[in-house]
Protein backbone atom coordinates (compact mmCIF):
# COMPACT_ATOMS: atom_id res chain seq x y z
CA UNK A 1 0.00 0.00 0.00
CA UNK A 2 1.14 3.49 -0.34
CA UNK A 3 2.68 5.91 2.40
CA UNK A 4 1.80 8.74 0.78
CA UNK A 5 -0.36 10.40 -1.35
CA UNK A 6 -0.94 13.93 -3.37
CA UNK A 7 -4.22 15.22 -4.13
CA UNK A 8 -4.52 16.94 -7.33
CA UNK A 9 -7.76 18.91 -6.95
CA UNK A 10 -9.62 21.16 -4.26
CA UNK A 11 -13.33 21.93 -2.54
CA UNK A 12 -15.27 18.85 -0.56
CA UNK A 13 -13.21 16.18 -3.69
CA UNK A 14 -10.19 17.31 -2.06
CA UNK A 15 -11.24 17.12 1.66
CA UNK A 16 -12.95 13.91 0.74
CA UNK A 17 -10.03 12.05 -0.56
CA UNK A 18 -7.96 13.79 2.48
CA UNK A 19 -10.47 11.53 4.66
CA UNK A 20 -9.81 8.77 2.66
CA UNK A 21 -6.31 8.72 3.26
CA UNK A 22 -6.78 9.23 7.02
CA UNK A 23 -9.35 6.20 6.75
CA UNK A 24 -6.66 3.80 5.20
CA UNK A 25 -3.35 5.09 7.58
CA UNK A 26 -1.71 6.84 4.50
CA UNK A 27 -0.16 10.11 4.83
CA UNK A 28 -1.65 12.95 2.41
CA UNK A 29 -0.15 16.11 0.57
CA UNK A 30 -2.55 19.03 -0.32
CA UNK A 31 -2.11 21.48 -2.96
CA UNK A 32 -3.69 24.65 -3.40
CA UNK A 33 -4.29 27.80 -5.86
CA UNK A 34 -3.68 31.48 -3.67
CA UNK A 35 -7.27 31.75 -4.49
CA UNK A 36 -7.41 29.00 -2.13
CA UNK A 37 -4.70 29.61 0.46
CA UNK A 38 -7.31 30.14 3.42
CA UNK A 39 -9.30 26.45 3.05
CA UNK A 40 -9.53 24.98 6.10
CA UNK A 41 -9.41 21.49 4.21
CA UNK A 42 -5.65 22.38 3.99
CA UNK A 43 -4.89 22.07 7.80
CA UNK A 44 -6.06 18.15 7.61
CA UNK A 45 -2.76 17.49 5.64
CA UNK A 46 0.27 16.31 6.69
CA UNK A 47 1.66 18.97 4.14
CA UNK A 48 0.00 21.73 1.67
CA UNK A 49 1.73 22.91 -1.40
CA UNK A 50 1.30 26.31 -3.37
CA UNK A 51 1.15 25.34 -6.77
CA UNK A 52 -0.22 28.89 -8.33
CA UNK A 53 -1.85 31.64 -8.74
CA UNK A 54 -6.30 31.36 -8.52
CA UNK A 55 -7.08 30.75 -11.93
CA UNK A 56 -6.98 26.94 -12.53
CA UNK A 57 -5.09 26.73 -15.89
CA UNK A 58 -2.17 28.24 -13.84
CA UNK A 59 -2.56 26.21 -10.90
CA UNK A 60 -4.98 23.09 -10.73
CA UNK A 61 -4.42 22.16 -14.85
CA UNK A 62 -0.73 22.82 -14.72
CA UNK A 63 0.64 19.61 -15.25
CA UNK A 64 4.60 20.54 -14.35
CA UNK A 65 3.32 22.06 -10.97
CA UNK A 66 1.76 19.26 -9.87
CA UNK A 67 4.29 16.47 -10.92
CA UNK A 68 6.92 19.23 -9.33
CA UNK A 69 5.20 19.12 -6.16
CA UNK A 70 4.54 15.30 -6.27
CA UNK A 71 8.48 14.80 -6.76
CA UNK A 72 9.10 17.28 -4.07
CA UNK A 73 6.78 15.75 -1.36
CA UNK A 74 8.01 12.07 -2.67
CA UNK A 75 4.54 10.86 -2.76
CA UNK A 76 3.47 7.42 -4.73
CA UNK A 77 0.62 8.14 -5.68
CA UNK A 78 -1.85 11.38 -7.05
CA UNK A 79 -5.23 11.43 -6.73
CA UNK A 80 -7.27 14.02 -8.96
CA UNK A 81 -10.65 13.73 -8.12
CA UNK A 82 -12.89 15.09 -10.38
CA UNK A 83 -13.04 17.77 -13.30
CA UNK A 84 -9.46 19.39 -13.62
CA UNK A 85 -7.19 16.71 -15.13
CA UNK A 86 -9.12 13.86 -13.87
CA UNK A 87 -9.90 12.71 -17.18
CA UNK A 88 -6.76 13.96 -19.39
CA UNK A 89 -5.28 10.56 -20.31
CA UNK A 90 -1.70 12.90 -20.76
CA UNK A 91 -1.94 13.54 -17.63
CA UNK A 92 -2.10 9.98 -16.98
CA UNK A 93 0.69 8.96 -19.22
CA UNK A 94 2.99 11.81 -17.62
CA UNK A 95 2.61 9.73 -13.94
CA UNK A 96 3.25 6.82 -15.61
CA UNK A 97 6.80 8.33 -17.25
CA UNK A 98 7.60 10.07 -13.68
CA UNK A 99 6.93 6.51 -11.91
CA UNK A 100 3.87 7.99 -9.61
CA UNK A 101 0.54 5.90 -9.79
CA UNK A 102 -2.16 7.78 -11.04
CA UNK A 103 -5.34 6.99 -9.20
CA UNK A 104 -7.75 6.75 -11.94
CA UNK A 105 -8.26 4.19 -15.09
CA UNK A 106 -5.04 3.28 -17.50
CA UNK A 107 -4.77 5.96 -20.38
CA UNK A 108 -5.12 3.61 -23.11
CA UNK A 109 -8.94 3.17 -21.60
CA UNK A 110 -9.13 7.03 -20.77
CA UNK A 111 -8.02 7.67 -24.44
CA UNK A 112 -10.71 4.93 -25.58
CA UNK A 113 -13.65 6.29 -23.73
CA UNK A 114 -12.87 9.79 -24.08
CA UNK A 115 -13.92 9.71 -27.91
CA UNK A 116 -17.83 9.30 -27.70
CA UNK A 117 -17.71 7.69 -31.42
CA UNK A 118 -15.34 4.95 -30.31
CA UNK A 119 -17.17 4.81 -27.39
CA UNK A 120 -20.28 3.87 -28.75
CA UNK A 121 -18.73 1.84 -31.07
CA UNK A 122 -17.17 -0.46 -28.80
CA UNK A 123 -20.68 -0.10 -26.81
CA UNK A 124 -21.68 -1.68 -30.43
CA UNK A 125 -19.03 -4.66 -30.07
CA UNK A 126 -19.84 -5.23 -26.31
CA UNK A 127 -23.75 -5.98 -27.00
CA UNK A 128 -24.51 -2.82 -25.24
CA UNK A 129 -27.88 -0.79 -27.01
CA UNK A 130 -26.50 2.76 -28.10
CA UNK A 131 -28.57 5.31 -29.73
CA UNK A 132 -29.64 4.49 -33.37
CA UNK A 133 -27.51 6.86 -35.55
CA UNK A 134 -24.26 6.96 -37.68
CA UNK A 135 -21.93 4.00 -38.49
CA UNK A 136 -19.16 6.60 -37.83
CA UNK A 137 -18.38 10.10 -38.00
CA UNK A 138 -20.48 12.46 -40.66
CA UNK A 139 -18.43 13.92 -43.39
CA UNK A 140 -20.81 15.56 -45.97
CA UNK A 141 -24.04 16.92 -45.62
CA UNK A 142 -25.81 14.64 -48.23
CA UNK A 143 -24.65 11.89 -45.93
CA UNK A 144 -26.07 12.94 -42.77
CA UNK A 145 -29.67 14.32 -44.74
CA UNK A 146 -29.63 10.57 -45.98
CA UNK A 147 -29.34 9.18 -42.23
CA UNK A 148 -31.87 11.46 -41.05
CA UNK A 149 -34.38 10.58 -43.34
CA UNK A 150 -33.63 6.99 -42.55
CA UNK A 151 -34.38 7.69 -38.53
CA UNK A 152 -36.34 10.29 -38.78
CA UNK A 153 -36.42 13.50 -37.13
CA UNK A 154 -35.47 14.51 -34.52
CA UNK A 155 -31.90 13.84 -34.59
CA UNK A 156 -28.83 15.12 -32.42
CA UNK A 157 -25.70 16.34 -33.54
CA UNK A 158 -22.53 15.33 -31.48
CA UNK A 159 -19.07 15.94 -31.09
CA UNK A 160 -16.98 13.36 -31.01
CA UNK A 161 -14.80 14.74 -28.51
CA UNK A 162 -17.36 16.57 -26.76
CA UNK A 163 -19.66 15.30 -23.41
CA UNK A 164 -21.72 16.48 -21.07
CA UNK A 165 -23.75 17.96 -23.22
CA UNK A 166 -21.32 20.68 -25.02
CA UNK A 167 -21.08 20.26 -28.75
CA UNK A 168 -24.85 19.20 -29.23
CA UNK A 169 -27.11 20.19 -31.34
CA UNK A 170 -30.92 19.39 -32.01
CA UNK A 171 -31.69 18.87 -35.81
CA UNK A 172 -35.95 18.68 -36.45
CA UNK A 173 -36.02 19.34 -40.26
CA UNK A 174 -33.30 19.62 -42.75
CA UNK A 175 -32.47 23.09 -42.42
CA UNK A 176 -31.51 23.15 -39.08
CA UNK A 177 -29.66 20.26 -39.99
CA UNK A 178 -27.54 21.67 -42.86
CA UNK A 179 -26.95 24.44 -40.43
CA UNK A 180 -26.59 22.81 -37.24
CA UNK A 181 -23.65 20.80 -38.43
CA UNK A 182 -21.71 23.79 -39.66
CA UNK A 183 -22.31 25.33 -36.18
CA UNK A 184 -21.36 21.72 -34.42
CA UNK A 185 -18.06 21.26 -36.39
CA UNK A 186 -17.02 24.66 -35.80
CA UNK A 187 -17.85 24.73 -31.96
CA UNK A 188 -16.17 21.29 -32.16
CA UNK A 189 -13.05 22.33 -33.34
CA UNK A 190 -13.13 25.51 -31.23
CA UNK A 191 -13.21 24.12 -28.02
CA UNK A 192 -12.06 20.45 -28.27
CA UNK A 193 -9.65 20.85 -31.83
CA UNK A 194 -11.56 18.22 -33.14
CA UNK A 195 -14.14 19.36 -35.83
CA UNK A 196 -15.64 15.48 -35.85
CA UNK A 197 -19.62 15.05 -35.04
CA UNK A 198 -22.03 11.53 -35.74
CA UNK A 199 -25.77 11.76 -35.76
CA UNK A 200 -27.87 10.16 -33.22
CA UNK A 201 -31.77 9.85 -32.96
CA UNK A 202 -32.90 12.66 -30.56
CA UNK A 203 -34.77 10.87 -27.37
CA UNK A 204 -37.15 13.20 -26.00
CA UNK A 205 -37.33 13.93 -22.72
CA UNK A 206 -35.22 10.98 -21.36
CA UNK A 207 -34.16 10.03 -17.91
CA UNK A 208 -30.21 9.74 -17.05
CA UNK A 209 -29.24 6.66 -15.53
CA UNK A 210 -25.80 6.06 -14.64
CA UNK A 211 -24.03 2.79 -13.68
CA UNK A 212 -20.96 2.98 -10.78
CA UNK A 213 -18.79 0.52 -11.71
CA UNK A 214 -15.03 -0.57 -10.22
CA UNK A 215 -12.56 -3.06 -11.64
CA UNK A 216 -9.55 -3.65 -10.28
CA UNK A 217 -6.11 -4.37 -12.43
CA UNK A 218 -6.16 -8.10 -12.52
CA UNK A 219 -9.48 -7.75 -14.88
CA UNK A 220 -12.28 -8.15 -12.10
CA UNK A 221 -14.95 -5.93 -12.30
CA UNK A 222 -18.37 -5.31 -10.49
CA UNK A 223 -21.31 -2.76 -11.10
CA UNK A 224 -22.64 -1.14 -7.91
CA UNK A 225 -26.34 -0.43 -9.10
CA UNK A 226 -27.56 2.83 -10.89
CA UNK A 227 -28.31 6.41 -9.75
CA UNK A 228 -31.10 8.26 -11.25
CA UNK A 229 -29.03 11.89 -11.97
CA UNK A 230 -32.12 13.30 -14.03
CA UNK A 231 -32.86 16.37 -12.34
CA UNK A 232 -30.22 18.42 -13.82
CA UNK A 233 -30.23 22.14 -15.60
CA UNK A 234 -28.46 22.92 -18.57
CA UNK A 235 -26.36 20.20 -17.82
CA UNK A 236 -26.03 20.79 -14.08
CA UNK A 237 -27.40 17.83 -11.67
CA UNK A 238 -28.97 18.88 -9.17
CA UNK A 239 -30.27 15.69 -7.22
CA UNK A 240 -29.14 12.05 -7.70
CA UNK A 241 -30.48 9.03 -5.88
CA UNK A 242 -30.37 5.31 -5.97
CA UNK A 243 -31.86 3.28 -6.57
CA UNK A 244 -33.32 4.97 -9.58
CA UNK A 245 -37.85 5.34 -8.89
CA UNK A 246 -39.94 3.81 -10.68
CA UNK A 247 -37.11 1.51 -12.98
CA UNK A 248 -38.45 -2.26 -13.47
CA UNK A 249 -36.13 -4.77 -11.87
CA UNK A 250 -35.32 -6.15 -15.67
CA UNK A 251 -33.97 -2.99 -16.72
CA UNK A 252 -31.94 -1.86 -14.18
CA UNK A 253 -30.03 -5.61 -14.03
CA UNK A 254 -30.28 -5.42 -17.91
CA UNK A 255 -28.33 -1.48 -17.53
CA UNK A 256 -25.80 -2.69 -14.78
CA UNK A 257 -25.12 -5.95 -17.32
CA UNK A 258 -24.04 -3.79 -20.18
CA UNK A 259 -21.98 -1.24 -18.23
CA UNK A 260 -19.61 -3.86 -17.18
CA UNK A 261 -19.51 -5.62 -20.52
CA UNK A 262 -18.97 -1.75 -21.91
CA UNK A 263 -16.61 -1.80 -19.19
CA UNK A 264 -14.73 -5.38 -19.77
CA UNK A 265 -14.43 -4.31 -23.08
CA UNK A 266 -12.56 -1.14 -22.16
CA UNK A 267 -10.25 -3.24 -19.76
CA UNK A 268 -11.36 -0.67 -17.65
CA UNK A 269 -9.97 -0.48 -13.95
CA UNK A 270 -10.71 1.90 -11.54
CA UNK A 271 -13.70 3.68 -10.74
CA UNK A 272 -16.08 4.79 -13.51
CA UNK A 273 -19.27 5.79 -14.35
CA UNK A 274 -21.63 4.55 -17.56
CA UNK A 275 -23.99 6.73 -18.63
CA UNK A 276 -27.32 5.53 -19.63
CA UNK A 277 -30.45 7.48 -21.44
CA UNK A 278 -33.62 5.84 -20.52
CA UNK A 279 -36.58 6.86 -23.50
CA UNK A 280 -40.52 7.03 -22.37
CA UNK A 281 -40.42 3.09 -22.71
CA UNK A 282 -37.82 2.36 -20.62
CA UNK A 283 -35.57 1.49 -23.83
CA UNK A 284 -31.75 2.06 -22.21
CA UNK A 285 -29.13 3.88 -24.62
CA UNK A 286 -25.25 4.11 -23.83
CA UNK A 287 -24.34 7.37 -24.06
CA UNK A 288 -20.75 7.65 -22.48
CA UNK A 289 -18.21 6.86 -19.70
CA UNK A 290 -16.91 8.97 -17.30
CA UNK A 291 -13.87 8.07 -16.54
CA UNK A 292 -13.58 9.68 -13.12
CA UNK A 293 -14.65 9.65 -9.66
CA UNK A 294 -17.68 11.01 -9.74
CA UNK A 295 -19.27 13.67 -7.43
CA UNK A 296 -22.66 12.35 -6.77
CA UNK A 297 -20.20 9.17 -5.76
CA UNK A 298 -21.85 9.11 -2.03
CA UNK A 299 -25.07 7.98 -3.21
CA UNK A 300 -23.69 4.78 -4.44
CA UNK A 301 -21.53 4.78 -0.83
CA UNK A 302 -24.42 4.71 0.94
CA UNK A 303 -27.18 2.13 -0.74
CA UNK A 304 -24.09 -0.09 -0.82
CA UNK A 305 -21.74 0.52 2.22
CA UNK A 306 -18.72 0.57 0.14
CA UNK A 307 -16.02 3.60 0.77
CA UNK A 308 -15.26 3.95 -3.43
CA UNK A 309 -12.41 6.79 -2.79
CA UNK A 310 -10.62 4.04 -0.60
CA UNK A 311 -11.39 1.48 -2.72
CA UNK A 312 -9.92 3.51 -5.83
CA UNK A 313 -6.67 3.45 -3.22
CA UNK A 314 -6.39 0.38 -3.30
CA UNK A 315 -7.17 -0.95 -6.79
CA UNK A 316 -4.03 1.67 -7.50
CA UNK A 317 -1.87 -0.09 -5.36
CA UNK A 318 -2.70 -3.03 -7.26
CA UNK A 319 -4.76 -5.02 -4.58
CA UNK A 320 -7.80 -7.21 -5.86
CA UNK A 321 -11.37 -6.18 -5.49
CA UNK A 322 -12.76 -7.77 -2.19
CA UNK A 323 -15.91 -8.39 -3.35
CA UNK A 324 -17.63 -10.59 -5.94
CA UNK A 325 -21.15 -9.56 -7.78
CA UNK A 326 -23.30 -11.40 -5.58
CA UNK A 327 -22.14 -9.08 -2.76
CA UNK A 328 -23.23 -6.06 -3.90
CA UNK A 329 -26.41 -5.32 -2.43
CA UNK A 330 -28.58 -2.15 -3.34
CA UNK A 331 -29.85 -0.98 0.57
CA UNK A 332 -32.53 1.44 1.21
CA UNK A 333 -32.29 4.74 -0.93
CA UNK A 334 -30.01 7.47 -1.03
CA UNK A 335 -30.37 11.42 -2.30
CA UNK A 336 -28.17 13.65 -2.81
CA UNK A 337 -28.65 17.58 -3.23
CA UNK A 338 -26.35 19.65 -4.85
CA UNK A 339 -25.65 22.81 -2.55
CA UNK A 340 -24.07 25.43 -5.14
CA UNK A 341 -23.22 29.30 -4.03
CA UNK A 342 -25.70 30.29 -6.48
CA UNK A 343 -28.78 32.40 -6.90
CA UNK A 344 -31.49 29.50 -7.77
CA UNK A 345 -33.93 32.79 -7.73
CA UNK A 346 -31.73 34.73 -10.22
CA UNK A 347 -30.75 32.98 -13.38
CA UNK A 348 -28.86 30.85 -11.10
CA UNK A 349 -25.80 33.42 -10.66
CA UNK A 350 -22.64 32.64 -9.04
CA UNK A 351 -22.26 34.07 -6.08
CA UNK A 352 -19.19 33.85 -4.15
CA UNK A 353 -18.22 35.59 -0.98
CA UNK A 354 -17.84 35.07 2.75
CA UNK A 355 -20.50 32.71 5.06
CA UNK A 356 -21.41 34.57 7.92
CA UNK A 357 -23.96 32.26 9.21
CA UNK A 358 -22.93 27.82 8.40
CA UNK A 359 -25.76 26.03 10.45
CA UNK A 360 -25.27 22.33 9.01
CA UNK A 361 -27.77 19.71 9.28
CA UNK A 362 -26.90 16.78 11.16
CA UNK A 363 -29.16 14.22 12.32
CA UNK A 364 -29.79 10.10 11.54
CA UNK A 365 -29.50 9.07 8.27
CA UNK A 366 -27.81 12.82 7.04
CA UNK A 367 -24.79 12.50 5.37
CA UNK A 368 -22.98 16.30 4.46
CA UNK A 369 -19.62 16.24 2.41
CA UNK A 370 -18.63 19.87 2.58
CA UNK A 371 -15.26 21.66 2.84
CA UNK A 372 -17.05 25.04 3.81
CA UNK A 373 -17.77 26.57 7.36
CA UNK A 374 -18.73 29.57 8.96
CA UNK A 375 -16.54 32.35 8.15
CA UNK A 376 -15.08 30.34 4.75
CA UNK A 377 -14.69 32.68 1.82
CA UNK A 378 -16.15 30.81 -1.66
CA UNK A 379 -13.74 31.92 -4.10
CA UNK A 380 -14.95 33.28 -7.61
CA UNK A 381 -12.62 30.94 -9.49
CA UNK A 382 -13.94 27.25 -9.46
CA UNK A 383 -17.17 25.57 -9.38
CA UNK A 384 -19.81 26.91 -7.36
CA UNK A 385 -20.18 23.62 -5.35
CA UNK A 386 -20.04 24.22 -1.34
CA UNK A 387 -21.97 20.90 0.13
CA UNK A 388 -23.29 17.96 -0.93
CA UNK A 389 -26.24 16.71 1.70
CA UNK A 390 -27.50 13.20 1.41
CA UNK A 391 -29.53 11.27 3.38
CA UNK A 392 -30.45 7.38 3.47
CA UNK A 393 -33.32 6.02 4.91
CA UNK A 394 -35.03 2.72 4.38
CA UNK A 395 -37.23 3.87 2.01
CA UNK A 396 -37.98 6.19 -0.87
CA UNK A 397 -40.60 8.46 0.80
CA UNK A 398 -38.47 8.50 4.59
CA UNK A 399 -35.54 9.75 1.98
CA UNK A 400 -37.71 12.41 0.92
CA UNK A 401 -39.16 13.07 4.11
CA UNK A 402 -35.79 12.80 5.62
CA UNK A 403 -33.81 15.35 2.76
CA UNK A 404 -36.69 17.67 3.30
CA UNK A 405 -36.13 17.63 7.40
CA UNK A 406 -32.86 18.33 6.56
CA UNK A 407 -33.05 21.19 3.92
CA UNK A 408 -35.30 23.15 6.41
CA UNK A 409 -32.32 22.84 9.56
CA UNK A 410 -30.07 23.93 6.78
CA UNK A 411 -29.13 27.78 7.16
CA UNK A 412 -26.20 29.32 5.38
CA UNK A 413 -26.12 33.23 5.48
CA UNK A 414 -23.68 35.48 3.64
CA UNK A 415 -24.08 33.92 -0.14
CA UNK A 416 -26.93 32.66 -1.67
CA UNK A 417 -27.57 28.95 -2.59
CA UNK A 418 -29.45 26.21 -4.31
CA UNK A 419 -31.09 25.35 -0.56
CA UNK A 420 -34.37 27.17 -1.58
CA UNK A 421 -34.52 25.68 -4.73
CA UNK A 422 -34.31 22.16 -3.48
CA UNK A 423 -36.78 22.65 -0.61
CA UNK A 424 -39.09 23.15 -3.94
CA UNK A 425 -38.28 20.16 -5.16
CA UNK A 426 -38.66 18.05 -2.41
CA UNK A 427 -42.48 19.38 -1.94
CA UNK A 428 -43.30 18.83 -5.96
CA UNK A 429 -45.49 16.36 -6.22
CA UNK A 430 -44.21 14.82 -9.57
CA UNK A 431 -40.75 14.42 -7.73
CA UNK A 432 -42.59 12.68 -4.83
CA UNK A 433 -43.76 10.28 -6.87
CA UNK A 434 -40.68 9.99 -8.69
CA UNK A 435 -41.54 11.38 -12.00
CA UNK A 436 -38.23 12.62 -13.11
CA UNK A 437 -36.71 12.99 -16.39
CA UNK A 438 -34.21 15.50 -17.55
CA UNK A 439 -36.58 18.65 -18.64
CA UNK A 440 -37.92 17.82 -15.43
CA UNK A 441 -36.35 21.74 -13.94
CA UNK A 442 -36.83 23.61 -17.48
CA UNK A 443 -40.59 22.71 -16.97
CA UNK A 444 -41.36 22.84 -13.45
CA UNK A 445 -39.54 26.00 -12.73
CA UNK A 446 -37.43 27.88 -15.62
CA UNK A 447 -40.49 29.43 -17.12
CA UNK A 448 -41.67 31.05 -14.05
CA UNK A 449 -38.48 31.96 -13.38
CA UNK A 450 -35.73 35.17 -14.63
CA UNK A 451 -32.97 33.05 -17.11
C1 LIG B 1 -28.82 12.78 -25.87
C2 LIG B 1 -30.10 13.30 -25.59
C3 LIG B 1 -31.14 12.92 -26.40
N1 LIG B 1 -30.92 12.08 -27.43
N2 LIG B 1 -28.65 11.96 -26.91
C4 LIG B 1 -26.42 15.42 -22.73
C5 LIG B 1 -25.10 15.22 -22.11
C6 LIG B 1 -24.50 14.05 -22.78
N3 LIG B 1 -23.93 13.21 -21.79
C7 LIG B 1 -25.58 13.39 -23.55
N4 LIG B 1 -26.73 14.25 -23.46
C8 LIG B 1 -27.88 13.95 -24.11
N5 LIG B 1 -27.75 13.10 -25.14
C9 LIG B 1 -29.69 11.62 -27.67
N6 LIG B 1 -29.51 10.83 -28.72
C10 LIG B 1 -30.25 14.15 -24.51
C11 LIG B 1 -29.14 14.49 -23.76
C12 LIG B 1 -29.38 15.38 -22.66
C13 LIG B 1 -29.14 15.01 -21.35
C14 LIG B 1 -28.58 13.77 -21.02
C15 LIG B 1 -28.34 13.42 -19.73
C16 LIG B 1 -28.62 14.34 -18.72
C17 LIG B 1 -29.14 15.54 -19.01
C18 LIG B 1 -29.40 15.90 -20.32
C19 LIG B 1 -29.95 17.13 -20.60
C20 LIG B 1 -30.21 17.49 -21.88
C21 LIG B 1 -29.91 16.62 -22.93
Amino acid sequence: MFQRILVANRGEIALRVIRACKDLGIEVVAVFSEADREAPYLALADEAICIGPGPSVESYLKIPHLISAAEISNVQAIHPGYGFLSENPHFAEVCRDCKIEFIGPPPEAMRLLGNKNEARKLAQKAGVPVVPGSEGLITDDQEALRLAHAMGYPVLIKAAAGGGGRGMRVARNDISLQTGLKAAQQEAQNAFKDGSVYLEKYIEQPRHIEVQLLGDRHGNIIHLWERDCSLQRRHQKLVEESPAPNLPESVRTAICESAVRLAKAANYSNAGTCEFLLDRNNQFYFIEVNARIQVEHPVTELVTGIDLVREQIRIAAGEPLRWQQKDIRQQGSAIECRINAEDSANAFRPSPGRITRWVAPGGPGVRLDSHACEGYQVPPNYDSLVAKLLVHQPTRAEAVACMSRALAEFRVEGIHTTIPLHREIFRHSAFMAGQVDTTFIERHWQKDRQS
